[in-house]
Parts: structure tokens; sequence; C-alpha cells
């Protein structure tokens, strides 16, 4: 939807804008983490709240001018509340990176014990991993999948929680595809002392539309994205008990933020609504349903995916067996038009830049609409490119077809 201001104004941005949203329309998005907002999600973030800041939090400003945003951001919290069960809610931090280090700054003094999931197991950077602040600033301790069957090691999370009495622990990830245990997390964390953060950023959407169990009623804190699978704006929220509320208010603003990005604010406001209908849960379990029907169909061309498929809305596929790169994969795929990254897989042998895997997930895909027939014919497509990469004509028909798949399935807001 392009806008005629930014045309008038700089041309250049316009066209790219352009460019970026047919790119959007012709391929195949499979990047786990990414998902098409609605119109209505995107309109939002491109209003006159822009213009305001909106220091402190509802009814407790340091500006003026205050009754709209003060409206728009309650409103934005109460549906949070709601749709997640939760006593509070902050929908201040600017993405998921802040809301987590908001989270350990509340939580947490320089130093403290931190543990969490290790990145090349399918955590996350902020996580604890070692080049990041959370890595420097705590005493770090992580844990991570089993060689046999790539599931987390909940033994292993016990055992370390048992020797280093962490003060909080995190459970969440990137690039894990099975359900959580939140409950046994939880009663880990009970057992040692420790807090329980779960960073639901890749599963929100999963969450509030029921395809995956919640941790809010046993984590002491939730923090999340508001852009993955719960199609919102690009931001970040932080659920938590009425006892860490004031904390956590503190620690985002004016712990580590400044204002909050009303137009964002009141974009999340729009995802949540949007996520608080019928049709949303329909949509989280087709995602895990989609997920499902591509892992099956990969499986059936020969792929090892990491834990053997997947419970939600992602697939890990190392594809050492194929002696093919998941960088060389990743960039013929998207060649063909078919857009995901290259990860490492657990107990990866090649570098983090040029790893053994490739990740794709469903929920952009399944927005579009796209069903159990579509994820066979994607199976098939990334199985064809896998077994020649190099192949430019074989690589240019696939991208055909592709495109005129996504004519039939028109992206959502664009
Ligand atoms: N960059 C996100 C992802 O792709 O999983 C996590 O921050």
């Amino acid at each position: 939807m392009e806008s005629n201001a930014i045309r008038a104004i700089d041309p250049e941005i316009a066209d790219l804008i352009a460019q970026e949203e047919r790119r959007q329309r012709d391929v195949l998005r499979l990047i786990p983490s990414e998902n098409y907002a609605s119109a209505a999600v995107m309109a939002a973030t491109g209003t006159c709240l822009t213009n305001k800041y909106s220091e402190g939090y509802p009814g407790k400003r340091y500006y003026q001018g205050q009754q709209y945003c003060d409206a728009i951001e309650q409103l934005a919290i109460d549906r949070a509340r709601a749709l997640f069960g939760a006593d509070h809610a902050n929908v201040q931090p600017y993405s998921g990176s802040p809301a987590n280090l908001a989270v350990y700054f509340a939580l947490l003094n320089a130093g403290d014990t931190l543990m969490g999931m290790a990145l090349p197991h399918g955590g996350h950077l902020t996580h604890g991993w070692n080049v990041t602040i959370s890595g420097k600033f705590y005493d770090v301790v992580q844990y991570g999948v089993r060689p046999t069957d790539h599931r987390i090691d909940l033994d292993q999370v016990a055992r370390l929680a048992r020797e280093r009495r962490p003060k909080l622990i995190v459970c969440g990830a990137s690039a894990y595809p099975r359900i959580i245990d939140f409950a046994a997390f939880a009663e880990i964390a009970r057992e040692v002392g420790a807090l329980l953060l779960a960073d639901i950023a890749h599963i929100a959407g999963l969450v509030a539309g029921g395809a995956h169990p919640s941790p809010v009623p046993v984590a002491d804190v939730v923090s999340t994205t508001t852009h993955k699978t719960l199609r919102g704006p690009r931001g970040g929220m932080i659920l938590c008990k009425a006892e860490h509320a004031k904390a956590i208010d503190r620690a985002v603003f004016p712990g580590l933020q400044g204002g909050p990005h009303d137009h964002t604010t009141a974009a999340v406001a729009v995802a949540l609504k949007e996520a608080a209908s019928p049709d949303f849960g329909r949509y989280a379990r087709a995602v895990v349903e989609n997920a499902k029907a591509l892992a099956e169909r990969l499986m059936h061309h020969g792929f090892e995916l990491v834990s053997g498929g997947t419970d939600n809305h992602l697939l890990l596929i190392d594809l050492s067996n194929k002696q093919v790169p998941g960088k060389v994969a990743a960039q013929a795929l998207e060649r063909a038009g078919i857009v995901c990254n290259a990860n490492s897989v657990p107990f990866d042998t090649r570098k983090p830049f040029d790893p053994s895997g490739i990740r794709l997930g469903t929920p952009a895909i399944t927005s579009r609409g796209m069903g159990i027939d579509e994820m066979r014919r994607l199976g098939d497509w990334v199985a064809a490119v896998v077994a020649a990469p190099d192949d430019a004509a074989l690589l240019a028909r696939i991208a055909a077809e592709v495109r005129s798949l996504c004519e039939q399935f028109p992206a959502p807001g664009l």
C-alpha cells in the first residue's frame, strides 16, 4: 500500500519500499520470526502518534497532552492482560531484546547467576550468550538439548540449577521446534529458589491462539515480541505476576528506555484485538498443522529434522546428510523464491555464519491462507532446490511457480 506522501518527498525510498512490498508478495516467506501484519496494524504505526512523547505510564506522565495516549496504552495493557490472563502487562519495550534486558534489570544485580538456553542449541542471544550484555553482566550458566533426541535436557537443567543456584532461569527459544514444558521449568525454579522468565517471543501467537501451552500461570515473568506469530507491529511486551509489576515498570522506564513509541503501542493494541478473535485461534492451529505437514513432506524426501519433527511453527533441518551447507541452501532457495535462514543445529561442527542447517517457519505463509496441499508442494520444491542448488534453470522455473502460487494467496496488508 504505497504512500503518495513518501513518493512526493523521496522517490528513492518510495521505490525501495515498493520493491520490498513486491518481494513480500512474490516469495514464500519462511523465516519463522516474520509474518504479515494486517493493514490495520500497519496503518496504526503510520499515524500522528509518532509525534508524541509520553514518558511514564497512563495517568502518571511527565509531559502534558496525554489524554489520548493514556487511553491507547491502557487499552493495550488491558487487552494484553485479558488475552494472556496476566496480572500485569508492560507494553512499552521497544522489542524483545530490550524487554529481556529490562527483566534482568528488574530482577537481578550485576554478577548474579542467570541461567538460559545456549544459543547454538536453539536459545536466544539475550539468554546469556557471551557476546551480549546478558552474557557479560551476569554469571551465566547455559543448558541445552540432549544429543540423542534434541529435546531440552530437563535433567541437565535441574542438575545445573541445583549446582549453580541461579537467581533467574530463562526458558524459551528461537530455534527449538518442540513444546516447552513450562511447568517443569517452574518446578525446578521453585526447588532452587529461582525466579522463572519465559520468553515466548516466537510462540506468543500460538499461546494466544491456544496452540501451545501458556507459561503465564507458572512463570514469574513472561516476555515477548509482538511481531512474530502474534502478528503485530515491531515491538515488545512484558507480562508478570502482580508482585513484580512495580519492579518491571521501573526497569523499563526510567531504567532502560525513554518515551514509549506510542504509534507502536496503538498498533500493539490493534494486534491484540485481532488475536482475541476466534479466527486467530484457527490461524494459530493452522500454523502448527502446516509446519507438521511440511515436516512430513521433507522427511519423506530424506531430510533430517532436528528432534525428528515439530510441535510448533518452525522446523530446523540439518543438511549434513545432503552435503549442502545451510548458507548455500538458503541462497539457492531464495533464488527459487523461498526465503528462509541458514541456522546452526545442535552440536554443529560448522561455524555460526556458515552453519549446517536451515530454519523454516509457517507463520507468514499461513497468514496468506496456505494449507496442507501448499505445504506438500513447498516440501517438493525445497527438496528439488537442495538436490541441485546450482541449477539456475531449475531455480528460475521454481521461482515462477512460486510467484503463481503467491498470486492465488494474496499477502494480507499489502
Ligand atoms: N531474530 C529473531 C529470530 O529470527 O528468531 C530472534 O530475535
